[in-house]
């Protein structure tokens, strides 16, 4: 049975999330990336502006002359976030096999689930009305037999679109359109297939695969293969996260002992937080040192047992702590903890001396307090002392939480 694959883009997508939060932005010239006095480029842009020539990474300030009267916005990072977490749960609702490509965009394989729907046209149509109702976005589907063709259908659809390619038409479909329309092909591309007088899809295949292979390597290949409508690519879902780690720079670089203990118990904290919530255990754990001349070395441990305690992810990173510092003299600008080597958690208690079963379970409870009531809700005796040395109005060090990155 040929294949059904979907390209689902949600359109303008920052803006459409301010607009669906404020309505009375709907219909307007809006503009998300920053004021437009500020450096900085335009993140997205609403499809009434984008008549006037703004579009995704000009400058702001360019982005003002050319439309004045557009509604400049800052944006905020976590709403988009929470929109677009929501936007792959009703994908997902639909098909097991999603593959999130990036916050607003995702490929859901729906073969075989015409009989469910009644067709997959139907099936798209309900995925946009529940986007729609649910989130108040606006996605553009496409719908091919491959990536490729989908994602090309998808952007030609838009703004709120819905383009199907039937089975075998992928190749006529492709034919009339520009070349630097298939993925992977960048300007530099472009300026050579069009010294080769190949202006669009269509006349690509013309060419001999060895020319375009002497071109291009492999890729000549590959694009020999989309040009012709062909894409095996299957959707794949996500891998589960190989390893959990947290980091933060210092606002002062520093080597006092208690600060950097206090700060990798907190750090750590996070990482079992994750690693229990994920249900797995590890076992590797990573120390991530940044010195103030920019040296960074990270420092390994394999552990006897997996483990997912806090205990133990901080007494191993103290230990490599010791260590690493006692081989430099630098000041430390940035300290980083991490866990690798994930195993699936379900570990059986019986096998658990008692100390363990007292941990696991004080984790278990610190876990359950914190998920109804936010991370600091409890400070555990060594992450206090960050309050007591650097309280929050006091010169000097400072834990920067927004550069805390996984
Ligand atoms: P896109 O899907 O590329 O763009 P879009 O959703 O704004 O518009 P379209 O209707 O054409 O799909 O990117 C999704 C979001 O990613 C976009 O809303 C903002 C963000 N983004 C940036 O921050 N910088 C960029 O340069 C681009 C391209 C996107
Ligand atoms: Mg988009």
């Amino acid at each position: 049975m040929a294949r059904r694959i979907m390209h689902i883009d949600l359109d303008a997508f920052f803006v459409s999330v301010e607009q669906a939060l404020k309505p009375e932005l709907k219909g307007k010239l809006v503009v998300v990336g920053g004021r437009p006095d500020k450096r900085g480029v335009v993140a997205s842009a609403s499809y009434e502006a984008r008549k006037f020539g703004i579009h995704a990474g000009m400058p702001l300030a360019a982005a003002s002359r050319l439309c004045p009267q557009a509604i400049f916005i800052e944006g905020s990072f976590p709403k988009y976030r929470d929109a677009s977490h929501r936007f792959m749960e009703i994908l997902a609702d639909f098909s097991p096999f999603l593959e999130p490509v990036s916050l607003d965009e995702a490929y859901l394989d729906v073969t075989g689930f015409e009989s469910i729907h009644g067709s997959i046209h139907q099936m798209a149509t309900k995925i946009k009305q529940q986007i729609k109702d649910e989130l108040g976005l606006p996605a553009s589907v496409g719908i091919a037999s491959g990536k490729v063709v989908a994602k090309i259908a998808a952007e030609l659809s838009k703004p709120d679109g819905l383009l199907e390619v039937a089975s075998g038409e992928e190749r006529s479909f492709l034919a009339p359109l520009p070349v630097d329309k298939l993925p992977g092909v960048g300007k530099k591309t472009e300026q050579i297939l069009r010294g080769l007088g190949i202006n669009t899809i269509g006349e690509l295949p013309t060419m001999p695969l060895d020319a375009l292979k002497s071109h291009f390597g492999a890729f000549g290949e590959v694009l020999h293969r989309y040009a012709r409508g062909i894409d095996d690519r299957k959707v794949e879902p996500p891998v589960a996260a190989k390893s959990i780690s947290r980091e933060t720079t210092f606002g002062k670089d520093t080597r006092d002992r208690a600060f950097l203990k206090a700060t990798l118990r907190y750090l750590g904290e996070r990482v079992g937080a994750e690693l229990r919530q994920e249900n797995k255990q590890a076992k590797c754990v990573t120390l991530k040192l940044r010195y103030a001349d920019f040296t960074t070395i990270t420092r390994r441990h394999t552990l006897s047992q997996t483990s997912d305690s806090d205990q133990t992810i901080f007494d191993t990173g103290i230990m490599l702590l010791k260590k690493a510092l006692s081989q430099e003299r630098q000041l430390v600008r940035l300290i980083g903890i991490g866990v690798s080597n994930l195993v699936e958690g379900g570990r059986q208690l019986d096998m658990l001396d008692a100390s363990a079963q007292r941990q696991e379970q004080l984790n278990k409870a610190i876990d359950r307090i914190r998920n109804k009531y936010g991370f600091s809700a409890i400070q555990t005796g060594r992450t206090l002392l960050l309050k007591d040395i650097f309280p929050e109005t006091g010169e000097g060090y400072k834990l920067q939480t927004p550069s805390l990155s996984r």
